[in-house]
């Protein structure tokens, strides 16, 4: 069966006022369908079709070389927004586990200087990509990725990622990237951050 777009959990305006309904709508309906359609018509014809786009991040020396970067860019856009919107939820309706609050203090200080330096690594991002926390099987740590390069692609796994690519937030934030960013705390699922952190 081929790749899917991936329904949204939640409606368009539920992350609003911090990501807004217009938004949601272009970034969901054509930005990621867009992925979707394109890994399809990549993979199409190969002993890929079939497969999931994290099963074929995940081992990139399988995908002929002919394709292999157009599979990392839409594979990684599809893999990447169904991690987004699945780490998202409205306002207030998740809070943080002590264990993750543990396993952010442990790593990197305090939550309050993990969110920091999450922030301003995505901040200081140059150009288009993603800011992820990732599990490498030893340890947690903040990295940014360009354009749609995908932490699992090396092995790792994405616990929190966040889109800021311009996509992402031009229509509401214009210019201000770290507005968008400061903004997005407000609705990080860390019910799922707990999910992924404890397996
Ligand atoms: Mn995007």
């Amino acid at each position: 069966m081929a790749v899917t777009l991936m329904k949204l959990p939640y409606a368009y305006d539920a992350l609003e006022p911090f990501i807004d309904e217009e938004t949601m709508k272009f970034h969901h309906d054509k930005h990621h369908q867009t992925y979707v359609n394109n890994l399809n018509k990549l993979v199409e014809g190969t002993e890929l079709e079939g497969k999931s786009a994290e099963e074929i991040l995940t081992d990139l020396s399988a995908v002929p070389e002919k394709i292999r970067q157009g599979v990392i860019n839409q594979g990684g856009g599809v893999y990447n927004h169904d991690l987004f919107w699945t780490e998202m939820a409205p306002e207030g309706s998740t809070s943080i586990s002590e264990g993750v609050k543990k396993a952010l203090s442990g790593n990197f200080g305090s939550l309050e200087d993990f969110k920091k330096k999450f922030s301003a690594s995505a901040a200081g991002l140059f150009g288009s990509g993603w800011t992820w926390l990732v599990w490498d099987g030893h340890k947690l740590s903040i990295e940014n990725t360009q354009n749609q390069d995908s932490p699992v692609s090396e092995g790792k796994k994405a616990i929190l990622g966040l889109d800021v690519w311009e996509h992402a937030y031009y229509l509401k934030y214009q210019n201000r990237r770290a507005d968008y960013i400061d903004a997005w705390w407000n609705v990080v699922n860390w019910d799922e951050v707990a999910e992924r952190l404890g397996k």
